[in-house]
């Protein structure tokens, strides 16, 4: 213990800016506090941590409270097992009722008594989210006495789907590579592992999917599920749940079974002999995440059989065991006439009521493809009878990668917020996610990671702040956007007022800025190839859907795709008050123009404009925010960490150069069917369309 005092200065010392920020620590620095006053009213109300229980999640809880407040105050605090007679501190207390259901386990109340701070739950989880709680209340410096409060995750699973491969690729990951070492497990266990579990469980984070959707098999050989075990093993004790995404015809591919048909008793069988033999390695195991009949992934109607099928089989399996099945409803067909963005009502609402109670339905936020801006998925409302959970994309695969600064909040909120009106106003997609409108039996809020290799997690520093929201929002998505970018920038970058302000501006204006200029009023990319750089103009693919021009359908008349019943009246999966409020082009919103209505070039919007000069103007605008990004990034300069602004610093100048790379190359393109001006008051493209073109082949060359 006497190494204390030097440990305190070591880390008082790492964190003035004279030295630099790797970004590892995320939201969870624990930065010695610099105001005085903070530091000793802090260092005189913590003097112990009281913890009776010496289970490995509460002490994890412990040791956290004993890090943080010690790094934060300078102050070593001990961990002891009585509260002591003299002075004041923490008391981790298990309150020990008696119905322990998954969502009061990790619920947990913050009182005074006594001097003391009080963190009670009836489960260990609760006090490992309580714990973090206090840790983040102390990160933005607030007085002890405003620390009392009482929370309860609205969403029992909250989870993260990783779409990590056994090779050590992430698909759609843009931060280096999987934080998994399949091939050092399960001997090695890397210190890393601990840290990732750490920061998931610091925003409530309680589930995570370690592999890909598109799975391999392997993971469900002996061999790769002892390396699963190595890690369930240290997420565990973070209250983190570990499961498998699986590969759905792996009874033949693995098992050497003839089929994977769901029906077929050999193939039940199988199942349920593998799945015992996963709870005999991960005895809490999960359960499974499957991909089936999609891209070109296996799956019961490869045997006539149903969604419902399937996940049935699977449910059987697992459901001794307590475990779940999350069956994904990202589905589509390649049928040149059919609108992608009906196929997952197309196929999944005939099928409410017909899954097993321990089956979820995950649903990605709207109906084509974690889009900029997309509006919510139809299902959400259409299958009361069956729990169906969120699935978001922290990961930027279609918001600029790693090189654009985009906070996702906004895209869940919206989302979340949307009124499906299926039960009358106020059914809201919250509602129907978080079990309150259907009384689902079971609910779940998932996120695509963003997380890898990189030593700051995600790439751009600042996406980490969409891991945080998103953990903030599946505790409790009544949260705003807003509080959230306020507190990750305290926690994350800077206590400074100003520069919290500045910081969280932008954040907040990040996405409808990248909107404008990458997929302004409703226009839509989910073309297929790497996803980064602008081809509106490809025309050519293995399918009709994964071409530009079957999204934005631009011809000599105008521009989008036509939705109402004179189109593909995807428009009447919905209530018809959502539906009135999008079907008549004349009073559409014009975020979701584009996707409902096919406009003609020079008809005028409610902007005042008309449709061509609106969409020049929001390229513009949009590009030109950048600029205003850049500045205000510049004005918050000495509230920041030197490495970390400077990094951003970079990307942002990268941002700025491919906004006007997108808004060129939409702009020249749909001008060839507009063929109107760029209003004189921007400048004119410098490029031509060619060049674009050009600019973008370097991306795609092989
Ligand atoms: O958006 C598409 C992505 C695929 C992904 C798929 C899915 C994992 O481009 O990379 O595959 O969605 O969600 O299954």
């Amino acid at each position: 213990m006497k190494t204390w005092p030097l440990l305190c200065l070591l880390i008082a010392l790492s964190v003035t800016y004279a030295s630099a920020d790797d970004g590892y620590r995320l939201w969870l620095r624990y930065e010695r506090i610099a105001d005085p006053a903070v530091r000793a009213a802090y260092a005189k109300t913590f003097g112990f941590i009281a913890v009776s229980d010496s289970g490995d999640i509460v002490h994890n809880a412990a040791r956290e409270l004993q890090t943080g407040i010690g790094a934060m105050t300078g102050k070593h605090i001990p961990i002891v097992k009585t509260v002591p007679k003299n002075g004041r501190g923490i008391r981790l207390s298990l309150s020990g009722a008696s119905d322990v259901t998954p969502v009061s386990a990790d619920s947990y109340a913050i009182s005074l008594e006594g001097g003391n701070v009080v963190i009670k739950s009836a489960g260990n989880t609760g006090l490992l989210y309580g714990s973090f709680a206090l840790l983040r209340h102390l990160q933005q410096h607030l007085p002890v006495e405003k620390v009392v409060t009482q929370s309860k995750p609205k969403v029992q699973l909250r989870m993260l789907n990783h779409w990590d491969n056994p090779e050590g690729t992430i698909e759609r990951g843009y931060a280096g590579s999987s934080l998994w070492k399949w091939y050092e497990l399960p001997e090695t266990v890397d210190p890393r592992y601990a840290d990732y579990a750490r920061a998931n469980a610091s925003i409530g984070i309680n589930g995570t999917v370690v592999n890909n959707v598109n799975a391999s098999a392997r993971f469900l050989t002996a061999e790769y599920l002892h390396k699963v075990a190595a890690l369930a093993g240290v997420f565990r004790k973070y209250g983190i749940k570990t499961y498998l995404s699986v590969h759905f015809a792996a009874p033949k591919t693995l098992g050497g079974l003839k089929t994977s048909d769901p029906l077929d008793p050999e193939v039940r069988k199988w199942w349920t002999e593998k799945t015992k033999e996963i709870y005999g390695i991960i005895p809490d195991f999960g359960g499974f995440l499957v991909k089936a009949n999609s891209e070109g992934e296996p799956g019961p109607q490869d045997y006539g059989r149903t969604h419902a099928d399937g996940a049935n089989m699977l449910a059987e399996a697992l459901a001794p065991f307590h475990g779940v099945v999350i069956w994904r409803a990202f589905v589509y067909k390649a049928d040149p006439n059919a609108d992608r963005f009906k196929a997952a009502y197309d196929e999944f609402a005939a099928l409410d009521g017909k899954f097993a109670r321990n089956v979820i339905v995950q649903v990605k936020n709207g109906p084509i493809d974690f889009q900029p801006r997309e509006p919510f998925s139809p299902l959400f409302g259409n299958m009361p009878r069956t729990p169906l959970g969120m699935e978001f994309q922290l990961t930027q695969e279609y918001t600029g990668f790693a090189t654009h600064w985009v906070y996702e909040a906004p895209i869940f909120k919206e989302c979340l917020d949307s009124d499906t009106y299926v039960n009358g106003k106020g059914s809201t997609v919250a509602r129907i996610v978080d079990g309150s409108l259907h009384n689902y039996p079971l609910t779940c809020v998932a996120g695509v990671a963003n997380t890898g290799s990189d030593r700051n997690w995600t790439g751009h520093p600042m996406a980490q702040a969409n891991w945080y929201a998103f953990g903030r929002l599946a505790w409790d998505h009544t949260l705003s956007a807003q509080a959230i970018a306020r507190e990750w920038t305290q926690l994350t970058l800077t206590t400074h007022a100003k520069a919290v302000a500045t910081v969280s501006d932008i954040m907040l204006r990040s996405r409808a800025i990248y909107v404008d200029y990458n997929t302004p009023l409703g226009l839509s990319r989910p073309w297929t190839g790497s996803h980064y750089a602008p081809e509106p103009w490809q025309n050519r693919s293995s399918r009709p859907d994964w071409t530009a021009i079957y999204y934005h359908r631009a011809d000599s008349l105008g521009l989008g795709f036509d939705r109402t019943a004179s189109g593909s009246n995807a428009l009447e999966q919905y209530r018809p008050e959502v539906r009135r409020a999008w079907e008549n082009a004349e009073t559409c919103p014009l975020p979701y123009l584009l996707w409902f209505h096919h406009v003609p070039w020079s008809k005028k919007l409610s902007s005042g404009r008309i449709l061509w000069d609106e969409l020049c103007h929001r390229f513009y605008t949009g590009a030109d925010s950048v600029l205003w990004m850049q500045k205000q990034w510049d004005g918050a300069q000495t509230a920041i960490d030197p490495a970390i602004h400077a990094d951003v610093t970079g990307r942002l100048a990268k941002q700025y150069k491919e906004a006007l790379w997108w808004r060129d190359a939409w702009i020249l393109y749909l001008q060839t069917f507009s063929k109107q001006p760029v209003p004189a008051i921007y400048p004119k493209p410098e490029r031509t369309l060619e060049e674009v073109k050009k600019s973008v082949n370097v991306y795609l060359m092989r």
